[in-house]
């Protein structure tokens, strides 16, 4: 069954100039781009985002790796789009995140406070539609 998640290019991966690269593999894998914009995310939006991490030591230098630049932001539609984004991603730790994910393959540590990883894609459909509304209302 088609689904939608939200995908989001850290302000890492921008800066780095892998916007073009990351945007790649999900067309490669086969998904489509239905929404995309370059925001500067404010920190009411980031807030909103990282609802469930407030309160955890790497909150607020989460919020401030988020604001450190622009963030791409995408609906991205497929069947098992949500599943197959967090594959396509990689685990959350870059060093160790598998060769051939987004991650593994562009990412490393850089011994910061917060993991500074490239991407985000929703985890379930909830957190999918939650987000969507989010960032693009
Ligand atoms: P995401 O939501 O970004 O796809 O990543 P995730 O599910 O793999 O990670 P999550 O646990 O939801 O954490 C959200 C983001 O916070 C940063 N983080 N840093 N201890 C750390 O250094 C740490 N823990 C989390 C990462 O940027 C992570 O993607
Ligand atoms: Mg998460």
């Amino acid at each position: 069954m088609s689904q939608r998640t939200l995908v989001l290019v850290k302000p890492d991966g921008v800066q780095r100039g892998l916007t073009g690269q990351i945007l790649a593999r999900i067309e490669a894998k086969g998904y489509t781009l239905s929404q995309l914009k370059l925001v500067n995310a404010s920190r009411e939006v980031l807030e909103q985002h990282y609802a469930e991490h407030q309160g955890k030591p790497f909150f607020e230098p989460l919020v401030q790796f988020m604001l450190s630049g622009p963030v791409v932001a995408a609906v991205v539609e497929g069947d098992r789009v949500i599943e197959g984004f967090r594959i396509l991603a990689g685990a959350t730790e870059p060093t160790t995140a598998a060769p051939g994910t987004i991650r593994g393959d562009l990412g490393r540590d850089w011994g910061e406070k917060v993991q500074k990883n490239l991407v985000h894609g929703s985890d379930s459909p909830e957190s999918a539609e939650r987000e969507i509304g989010i960032w693009f209302g």
